[in-house]
């Protein structure tokens, strides 16, 4: 049995579910989940998405985003909980302490990173997004994708590809995109609602946080940071610095790209992101994060020098993060 028709299998088990993601929903865990809603809907089952946070203002757009909740009643009834685009269980956030994660757990996810926490996991690290996976899984299950639906996937790939720039993009994201075109998505307009609809506050931190941009010696990684009291100064919330860290990324020579975001007082969140070969998912695991091969993030107790000692530390001493030599190279 292919490991559609298991996750098919276990859903058919059960009648109620929880569908859930990562904590700091973006535009992958967002329309994976109302997608899966929508694929259970159809399946005649029960379900409600729970976050441990609302979506961002710029996901408001997408169809049923309000049928996202940060909580439930206790006496919610649910036989087993889904994972969409969560590497880690811990990843939930706040409501890894609320729910009954003895539950059986299906786990779809394209995480390199991914722990396969789940009684029945559908993994597949070549995908472009888990919405490029549960296009697979609608199919599997002849369930016709509608145009609410299509929105939801087909925003979850633009953002997860950065508009289909990156290297996870193959000819089946494109094939996969064609036919949710002509299941009716504005393409155009999808665009407008994520990128340019860009907040005056945004705006004001992208310039404070390019301010701070910083390049090794040989130019091969460059970082940027942003503190709280730069947050206060724009009028900027978190999140709002989520594609920040292309800028750095597309200068000319740099392997490596680094953001540190003081997200608390003693609490830095680090993105990384990589060009070539090199493997940002091993460094940001040495730090009990994960990811992609090309992008993934972790989160540093301590100050943000201290944060940023310890990761470019890290990244001058860890050679299994630059095959062919690429590290020598890279020696800041
Ligand atoms: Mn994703």
């Amino acid at each position: 049995m292919n490991k559609f028709k298991k996750v098919l299998k276990e859903i058919n088990k059960h009648k109620n579910f929880l569908i859930t993601s990562h904590i700091n929903p973006e535009g992958d865990s967002i329309g994976s989940q109302l997608a899966f809603l929508y694929l259970l809907k159809v399946m005649g089952k029960n379900a409600r998405i729970l976050n441990s946070g609302k979506p961002g203002p710029k996901y408001k757009f997408l169809p049923n985003s309000k049928k996202i909740l940060t909580k439930i009643n206790k006496d919610t009834r649910y036989d087993a909980i889904c994972f969409l685009d969560c590497a880690d269980i811990k990843r939930i956030g706040g409501i890894y302490e609320v729910i009954d994660l003895s539950k059986p757990k299906i786990n779809i996810d394209h995480h390199l990173s991914n722990k396969r926490f789940g009684n029945v996991n559908l993994i597949d690290s070549r995908a472009s997004s888990t919405a490029e996976i549960l296009y697979i899984l609608f199919k599997e299950a002849k369930v016709k994708i509608n145009k609410e639906t299509a929105i939801c996937l087909y925003t979850a790939i633009l953002t997860d590809t950065g508009s289909f720039n990156y290297s996870n993009v193959t000819s089946f994201t494109h094939k996969v995109v064609s036919h949710l075109i002509d299941a009716g998505v504005d393409t155009n307009n999808i665009y407008k609602k994520v990128y340019e609809e860009i907040s005056p506050s945004a705006m004001r931190l992208l310039g404070s946080a390019l301010s701070t941009l910083k390049l090794s010696p040989n130019k091969r990684i460059a970082w940027m940071q942003i503190t709280k009291d730069m947050l206060k100064k724009c009028g900027a919330g978190l999140g709002e610095q989520e594609n920040f860290i292309n800028f750095p990324r597309s200068i000319k020579g740099v392997k490596i790209a680094i953001l540190f975001t003081e997200i608390a007082p003693g609490k830095i969140k680090v993105n990384l992101r990589s060009n070539d070969d090199i493997d940002v998912n091993e460094i940001a695991s040495h730090f009990g994060g994960g990811g992609h091969r090309k992008a993934s993030g972790c989160t540093i107790k301590g100050s943000l020098a201290e944060a940023k000692k310890k990761v470019l530390s890290e990244i001058k001493i860890a050679p299994f993060a630059f095959p062919n030599g690429a590290y020598t190279k890279c020696r800041i």
